[in-house]
């Protein structure tokens, strides 16, 4: 992993309380094929690199606390952010209720595409023959669904050009796409599929969304609350979010965990009071979407080893976020054995030894003994659990930056 600064990542210009910015972070390498393009690119990144020096200087005048959510992909950073939003932003999830319709649907047809595609490679048959054709139908679905790939919500990557039709196109491919969906997650062989698969790289949302197809694929239908944190968008561009909590202004910042966009993390590394840090316990036995070879969660533990021991966060507050504990629960009562993916692990294959097991091998990551990493076990997509939690990190960062900054 990269964790190099670098430059033309920023844009806090339009920053606003309550809202997020996007700072794109592919910029500096599209502008380089002229010279014009790298005169551009030049004079952008030093826009950027101003207004990141401005923001420091406010947040320096204003206070409050900077906290950084870091972890690989799809490990809930996002979807803690959703929380914060739903419990502490002034209209909640309102403002994304409409995009995530076509997320919702997007999820739905890429769910069913990975099952079927598992079904094919098992050699598995389908319960009723006749929904061959369905699945014909769906497996012709990866090359369109690549075509209308989503980003950051709310924002356009750059990277990506979008036309203004896509929107249409998605819903009306995703009703003509429904009654296959239906015929699909009924039959017998997608459910073995489903299952008995555990390690599949499936969405962990796909039995939540394909359970409720008939909701969903209702003309009027809007994302209620749960809908959108289960939904699955990937972060591309770090986002800055402003929310008062407790009466502390908190700055925070989600960032996109595959590893081609860690290197986009640095520029936001000063200065930061917290840290939480994302882990998914229940990608014990999954392998890393960019690198197939490697054991995610054995990845997840070298990204924390880097961020734990990192020379700039020798004073800011660690917290570890061990999350998705109800899939790894799901995955334990299914069978799935930690042993198989972690042969040091000799205990029983319970929730309560495994936990444990995993809890030290992230502890044990950090050099400075001393470092107190403060250990919550999370469901992020429950609300009702993320409050309790919020509340406890909230009154955790609050003493040790007041601890830190002498007050205490
Ligand atoms: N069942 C379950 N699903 C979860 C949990 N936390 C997150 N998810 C789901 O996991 C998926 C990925 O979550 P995100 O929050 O988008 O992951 P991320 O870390 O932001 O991923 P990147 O943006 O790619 O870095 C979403 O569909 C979430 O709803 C959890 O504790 N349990
Ligand atoms: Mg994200």
């Amino acid at each position: 992993m990269e964790l190099s600064p670098v430059s033309g990542t920023g844009n806090s210009a339009s920053r606003s309380r309550s809202s997020s910015v996007s700072l794109p972070p592919l910029l500096s390498s599209q502008f380089t094929s002229s010279r014009t393009d790298q005169k551009k690119a030049k004079a952008i990144s030093d826009a950027i690199d101003r207004s990141l020096r401005a923001d420091k200087e406010q947040r320096q005048k204003e206070g409050g606390i900077k906290l950084l959510i870091l972890g690989p992909s799809e490990t809930g950073k996002t979807t803690v952010l959703k929380q914060l939003k739903l419990l502490y932003g002034r209209r909640g999830l309102d403002y994304e209720r409409e995009t995530y319709r076509r997320i919702v649907h997007l999820n739905v047809m890429k769910a069913i595409q990975t099952l079927a595609e598992a079904l094919e490679e098992a050699d598995i048959s389908l319960e009723h023959p006749e929904n061959t054709a369905h699945l014909e139908t769906i497996m012709r679905l990866d090359a369109t669904l690549k075509r209308f790939s989503i980003t950051s919500i709310g924002f356009t990557n750059p990277a990506i050009p979008r036309k203004i039709t896509d929107a249409k196109a998605e819903t009306d491919m995703f009703t003509e796409m429904v009654p296959a969906i239906k015929a699909l997650w009924a039959d017998a062989g997608i459910q073995t599929i489903f299952k008995t698969c555990t390690q599949l790289c499936i969405q962990d949302s796909a039995k939540y969304f394909l359970d409720a197809i008939d909701r969903i694929a209702h003309p009027e239908y809007v994302p209620m609350d749960d809908d959108i944190l289960q939904a699955r968008v990937r972060t591309l561009a770090v986002t800055e979010h402003v929310f008062p909590i407790d009466n502390v202004v908190y700055r925070i910042y989600d960032v996109g965990g595959q590893k081609s966009l860690r290197k986009y993390w640095a520029p936001y590394f000063d200065d930061v009071n917290a840290i939480i840090f994302m882990a998914a316990l229940s990608a014990y036995d999954q392998p890393c979407e960019d690198d197939p070879g490697l054991n995610r969660l054995h990845e997840c533990l070298i990204l924390f080893n880097q961020i734990a021991n990192h020379k700039l966060f020798e004073l800011t507050s660690m917290i570890l976020f061990l999350n998705k504990i109800d899939v790894f629960q799901r995955k334990l009562d299914s069978g799935s054995l930690v042993s198989m993916y972690f042969p040091d692990y000799q205990g029983p294959n319970d929730y309560y030894n495994t936990t444990i097991f995993f809890q030290h091998r992230f502890l044990q990551q950090c050099k400075d003994l001393q470092k107190q990493v403060y250990t919550h076990f999370t469901h992020a997509t429950d609300t009702n659990q993320m409050r309790v939690i919020v509340v406890a990190v909230n009154a955790i960062v609050q003493r040790l930056n007041l601890r830190t900054s002498g007050l205490l």
